[in-house]
């Protein structure tokens, strides 16, 4: 099947799973951590890289790289490495382009660690950073310098879900001789494919809709050749952050209903926000789906979808939000996203609760916001929690 030109609903089922004949289906998990050598010359080899095969599961292990060949797959990639969460993929995946005096260019609205990382931890080690409105161009034309190697964006931002252009973005970065990396996570490879519209590296948390139930941390780095394959392979065998064969079984499980999973998302995600802007007690929604997100027509023309997140603010502000997030029932409260069932939080007090208030409402992460991430439930099930919630608001 690695050559068939298969449908990305067809890889979701097949990509990475075994090839062989007579033989399992699925690709049983490898629960070891390490693997004999014929002989002394052959493990000398292995390691030499004259000869492929496995050494140790923290440099390679089989069903760890039948899930990496499946994402690298569905992102239109080469290569894929699989990391112990979303954030040491982006960790790993930074780390392995900047040097001490380097600069990093990074959308000001991301998961919170991810723009914490850059000021609180790679900053110790020299790393310069900016953190800009990637959805202007003119902001981030304005950034560079000539020390700046990477150009990272989350699109649709976490949580604000503010669009960027990354085609655009990937041709300001590669004038610059700069790489561009994309979060892909709100996205997944369903609704859109930053490496085909330009972009070097893709990261995802795996912990998402890749993953979908809500049961791995885990991460990934997607590159388009071999040589930035070896150099990140290095850096993640050295930071040592991989995912482990269990974990790998489970997203690779997971992957299997991707594509009818956030085809069910969207389609519950713009009902949801459909019944939330005109209610009484909302101040904003902010989605990609509804013709008030100040980029629709970007995003209608770079994702296949509209995606699952929705945020939005009450009229009565964080006070409101908190007697609403106290008072749903389907909607979980609890942070994370991309899973089947849906959740709520509020991410000023905990996703994003460790940037800057400055770096926060610079960003647009109001003190009000409150975030959904929309499950596969019935629509009309979570309209009615989300209804009896807003009811319980005095006013
Ligand atoms: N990238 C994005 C866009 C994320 O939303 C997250 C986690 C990460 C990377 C990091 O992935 P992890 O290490 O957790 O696997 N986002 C979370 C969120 O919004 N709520 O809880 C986690």
């Amino acid at each position: 099947m690695k050559d068939a030109k298969l449908a990305l609903e067809s890889l979701c089922v097949h990509a990475g799973q075994p090839e062989e004949a007579a033989g399992p289906v699925v690709v049983p998990i490898y629960a070891s951590s390490t693997f004999k050598f014929r002989d002394a010359d052959h493990g000398a080899a292995l390691f030499k890289g004259e000869e492929k095969g496995y050494i140790y599961t923290r440099m390679l292990n089989p069903t760890v790289q039948a899930l990496e060949d499946c994402i690298a797959r569905l992102e239109g990639g080469a290569f894929g490495l699989a990391c112990g969460s979303g954030m040491a993929a982006t960790h790993t995946a930074i780390a392995a382009h900047v040097s001490t005096g380097d600069h990093v260019i990074c959308s000001e609205s991301v998961y919170g660690p991810t723009s914490t990382l850059l000021t609180t931890v790679l900053s110790r080690f020299g790393i310069e950073y900016s953190l800009v409105d990637t959805s202007s161009l003119d902001a981030v034309k304005a950034a560079f310098r000539p020390g700046t190697k990477l150009v990272f964006v989350e699109s649709p931002g976490n949580p604000t879900l503010v669009i960027s252009d990354i085609a655009a973005i990937a041709s300001l970065a590669h004038e610059r001789g700069a790489l561009l990396v994309v979060d892909n996570t709100f996205m997944s490879p369903v609704l859109q494919r930053p490496l085909e519209l330009g972009a070097d590296i893709v990261v995802h948390s795996l912990t998402k809709f890749l993953n979908g139930h809500a049961d791995v941390v885990g991460g990934v780095i997607v590159v388009k050749d071999e040589e930035r394959y070896a150099l990140v392979r290095k850096t993640l065998n050295h930071l040592g952050g991989v995912l482990p064969p269990l974990e790998a079984f489970l997203v690779h499980r997971g992957i299997k209903t991707l594509h009818l999973r956030v085809e069910r998302q969207c389609d519950n995600a713009q009902r949801v926000a459909g019944f939330l802007e005109p209610h009484p007690k909302v101040a904003w929604v902010r989605y990609p789906g509804l013709e008030s997100h100040p980029q629709h027509e970007l995003g209608k023309r770079q994702m296949k979808g509209p995606g699952a997140m929705i945020s939005f603010e009450l009229k009565g502000g964080i006070e409101a939000g908190r007697t609403m997030m106290n008072s749903t029932r389907l909607c979980q409260l609890a942070v994370s996203l991309g899973g089947v069932e849906s959740l709520i939080q509020h991410p000023a007090s905990m996703t994003h609760a460790g940037m800057s208030a400055e770096n926060r409402l610079k960003a647009g992460i109001t003190d009000g916001l409150v975030r959904l991430s929309i499950g596969i439930e019935a629509a009309a099930d979570i309209i009615a929690d989300l209804d009896r919630a807003l009811e319980s608001i005095a006013g």
